[in-house]
């Protein structure tokens, strides 16, 4: 995979290239990373791709010729390849999900617009941009955030991204439920113990525990992902096992 961020600070993405899983495979060549910086395309000599937005109002808007003249440039990596998106990073885009991040890996090329001051010319938008993503309904100061937690979650699932034993394939949403809870040593701190059944060597309970403390997990923090899943016997079965282990414990209490 490709991926280009246009971006007036291209040293920020640095953290992603250097460091960490996502660093170690950008060195071994898994995936490249290139950043273009609008002001290259300014069309005066201060270099300024900014300016004040019609109808009056606080904060710049970024000009569209710079930032068509910049998507231009990257698209000529597109070469041949039909998997290409050029993407704007956004609160008014749709929200970043699981679904999203795996359709997003199987592409070959990702151009990654990042936004500064109050946003970009609305005809980049319409005519340059393929779509818009939003990472979560909160404002920050600019794209370049939200376009590394983007590359971070496709990245995940490129083949030899992650090691074997980092596998994105057993986290959470990828069965559509949020994780269990994760014990290491000691197997007792300051009188807290971990769960009996993780040391037992059962893995069919151990599984079975899991699947549970997941199930229990999301129905009380997100009962929202719950709704949209198709649920398996055994999660039905699990699931009523809460549901009586609830009410016993309402009984106890009052
Ligand atoms: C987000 C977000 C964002 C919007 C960038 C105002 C600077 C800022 N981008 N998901 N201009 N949330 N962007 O807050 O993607």
């Amino acid at each position: 995979m490709f991926i280009q961020a246009i971006t007036l600070f291209p040293e920020i993405f640095k953290s992603i290239t250097e460091y960490g899983v996502t660093g170690r495979a950008h060195q071994k060549n898994i995936w490249r990373f290139s950043a273009i910086n609008p002001r290259q395309f300014a069309d005066n000599k201060l270099g300024y791709i900014d300016d004040r937005p019609f109808g009056g109002g606080a904060g710049m808007v970024m000009m569209a010729p710079p930032l068509f003249a910049a998507i231009e440039e990257a698209k000529k990596a597109f070469s041949g390849s039909l998997k290409n998106r050029v993407i704007y990073l956004s609160p008014q885009g749709k929200p970043l999900n699981h679904a999203k991040v795996q359709e997003l890996a199987q592409l070959d090329n990702l151009v990654l617009l990042c936004g500064r001051y109050e946003g970009v010319d609305e005809r980049v938008l319409e005519h340059a941009v393929d779509e818009e993503i939003s990472i979560g309904d909160f404002v920050v100061s600019g794209g370049e955030l939200p376009a590394m937690m983007l590359m971070d979650a496709v990245l995940r699932f490129i083949p030899n991204v992650l090691g074997d034993i980092e596998s994105a394939q057993q986290d959470s949403f990828v069965n559509g439920l949020l994780d269990y809870p994760h014990y290491t040593k000691p197997t007792e701190f300051q009188g807290m113990k971990v769960p009996e059944v993780l040391k037992s060597g059962n893995h069919t309970l151990i599984a079975q525990w899991r699947l549970k403390q997941s199930l229990k997990r999301t129905l009380t923090r997100r009962p929202d992902l719950l709704e949209k899943r198709n649920l398996l016997p055994q999660e039905i079965r699990l699931l009523q096992e809460i549901e009586q282990e609830a009410k016993a414990t309402e009984q106890s209490i009052s």
